[in-house]
């Protein structure tokens, strides 16, 4: 068999499992993982390492008689019977010298803790930790056969359902254990119908069965059918039955028979089955039904929480960069800053080059906002200054206003919970995590107007080493062409021409020249708003990143690191099964921001 894949996923999970359920929140569901889990590691897994051998576990209801049956196959008073409920609490295994060494060596049933049995009312004390296997060495046995007996499945005691799941996981021949009270219960029916559909051998023996009276024979072979039908088999089938022998009695000889004579008694019945075919076929139909199970909930569960997880916090990330600073956070706002950029720009190209290019704009805009303020240069200092101060806290406060009300971290249930409770300790220290975020973002400001003066300086050199110049002299070219030719035409005249004529056709071209040296500016413009308003942005990313950092990463920490070992365990589930199954077909979305968050287009520049 090919089991490379396995390995490589067995690692892969233990490695997700270990950091997910570790973690104080719960994000996944252990419950919903061992569906496929407890096919994966307990019988997946430890089939690989060995030669095959078969796994034979008595399984049924409270008080059926599962572990007299254990003992009977074994022709020894091996395990604890009792007459209360749910006497068995822990399973026994029941194995070759080699086969029990293997097991206690913790190699075999991975999902418990094997210990050895010294007595037998050990499977009986309550005080055993959940995961532990009783295992007894039996001389008798041959290395190929391994015997369990196990809780009951239908108990008042739950984690004995999870022991029994487990156990029938680990299972290839499961004994069904059925009495006249207890034949159609319905945890019974669905437990052996599960067992089927993951590819077990179902034996079923109807137990504690009257003797010396054909009629309650008969019955019980009916009820038996009645049970085959209900876990759904139709066809004829070896069923077993135990008769009830009187109390004091040794029953441990006696044989378990068929209801048909042709089939030999339950022991060599079981013998019958040949190991390594059996346990290939079985092994088949295990992968299969983990393959499946394992797909719906990669699919259904893993990935759609992931989704949803990473759905909401994006909606957070987008809320906070687009509604909260992009709306409340302009940079050296009243500074006129564009104005500055323009003066900047004319004295780095030269006035009089300016004026080649811009006949028409020479005297716009040509006086810097911070001469004029330079008079005044400390006072403006710590206005701009607070003026920042108040717009990060007003993104601060707006943000946190908005996580502490918001439905969407409401409707996470304990996960909310806790999100909220972190929320509850910022809040709690609001003013010094403002003061933090206020400190970090300072720097990156360029306080100080010749800080300021300075940015402005690399923004322009940005503008004109990114420019196409030559466009704009090919422009200015042709409107200085139409010019000169408007001017001739109105100063010398044109012939052929009488002097309206001229006039209108000088103003004409004129006009032109004029309208050239427009859209040229116009243009020009707009390359240098497209770099301020870049500019503008990269700074208000810088605040959204420390919000973000401080805020949001912080109150959705536990969110964070889940989204982070998931994406990392979807990519290599993604590696390992692609050629394999076809159980991936979904993946992580790239989940569109909702309406409610999308940008807003009106531009940061139109403000100022
Ligand atoms: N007389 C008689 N009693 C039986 C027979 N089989 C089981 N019993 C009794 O039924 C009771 C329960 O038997 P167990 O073998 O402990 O049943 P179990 O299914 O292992 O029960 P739990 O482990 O509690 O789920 C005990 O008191 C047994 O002695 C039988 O063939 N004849
Ligand atoms: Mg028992």
């Amino acid at each position: 068999m090919e089991c490379n894949w396995i390995d490589r996923f067995a690692e892969v999970w233990k490695q997700f499992k270990e950091r997910v359920f570790n973690s104080e929140v719960k994000i996944l569901d252990r419950e919903e993982v061992s569906v496929w889990e407890d096919l994966f590691i307990g019988k997946i897994l430890p089939h690989l390492e060995r030669e095959g051998c078969l796994v034979i576990a008595i399984a049924g209801g409270t008080n059926t008689g599962k572990s007299t049956i254990t003992n009977v196959l074994m022709k020894k008073e091996i395990t604890a019977t009792d007459y209360k409920a749910a006497a068995t609490k822990r399973p026994v295994l029941i194995a070759s010298e080699r086969k029990a060494r293997e097991c206690l060596n913790n190699s075999m049933f991975l999902e418990f803790e094997a210990v050895r049995m010294e007595n037998k009312e050990e499977a009986i004390a309550p005080s055993l930790p959940n995961n532990i296997l009783l295992v007894k060495e039996e001389e008798s046995l041959p290395d190929t056969y391994l015997y369990l007996d196990t809780p009951d499945i239908d108990s008042i005691a739950k984690e004995h359902w999870k022991i029994a799941e487990k156990i029938v996981s680990a299972g290839d021949i499961i004994v069904a254990v059925i009495s006249d009270s207890k034949y159609k219960d319905d945890a019974v029916v669905k437990f052996f119908r599960r067992a089927l559909e993951e590819g077990k051998i179902v034996i079923p023996i109807m137990n504690k069965v009257e003797r010396d009276n054909p009629k309650y024979h008969q019955i019980a072979e009916e009820q038996i059918k009645d049970f085959l039908k209900e876990i759904g088999i139709q066809e004829n089938y070896p069923c077993f039955y135990f008769p009830r022998w009187p109390y004091g009695e040794n029953i441990l000889e006696k044989p378990i028979k068929s209801f048909t004579d042709t089939v030999p008694d339950l022991r060599e019945y079981i013998h019958s089955f040949p190991v390594q075919e059996t346990k290939a076929q079985i092994m088949k139909k295990t992968i299969q039904r983990f393959e499946e199970e394992l797909g719906r909930w990669y699919q259904n569960i893993f990935i759609e929480s992931l989704n949803h997880l990473i759905f909401k916090v994006r909606y957070f990330e987008d809320y906070l960069e687009n509604r909260i600073v992009k709306e409340k956070f302009v940079p050296f706002q009243g500074l006129r800053l564009l104005e500055d950029i323009n003066y900047e720009l004319r004295r780095q190209i030269g006035y009089f080059k300016y004026l080649i290019f811009f006949p028409t704009h020479i005297f716009l805009g040509h006086r810097s906002s911070f001469a004029k303020v330079i008079k005044d240069k400390e006072k403006t200092e710590i206005e701009i200054k607070q003026k920042h101060r108040w717009m990060i806290e007003e993104c601060f406060n707006a943000f946190l206003d908005c996580l502490l009300k918001s439905e969407l971290i409401a409707e996470m249930g304990p996960l909310g919970e806790k999100i909220n409770e972190r929320l509850h300790k910022l809040h709690t220290r609001r003013e010094v995590l403002l003061q933090k975020i206020i400190t970090e973002m300072e720097p990156l400001l360029s306080m100080k107007l010749e800080w300021m003066q300075k940015e402005i300086e690399n923004i322009v050199s940005d503008i004109l080493s990114s420019l196409n110049l030559y466009s704009l002299y090919g422009k200015r070219v042709l409107s200085l062409l139409l010019l000169g030719t408007g001017l001739i035409s109105i100063v010398y005249g044109m012939p052929y021409m009488g002097p309206w004529v001229e006039i209108l056709a000088g103003g004409g071209i004129l006009s032109s020249a004029v309208f050239i040296d427009r859209i040229g500016h116009k243009e020009f413009q707009a390359s240098i708003n497209l770099l301020y308003e870049k500019w503008v942005l990269s700074k208000q990313a810088e605040l959204t990143q420390i919000l973000k950092a401080e805020v949001l990463e912080d109150v959705f920490q536990d969110i964070y690191k889940y989204i982070d070992f998931a994406e990392q365990f979807e990519e290599e589930v993604q590696k390992i099964f692609n050629d394999k199954f076809s159980l991936l077909g979904k993946g992580i979305k790239n989940l569109p921001t909702e309406d409610r968050v999308n940008p807003r287009e009106d531009r940061v520049v139109e403000k100022h």
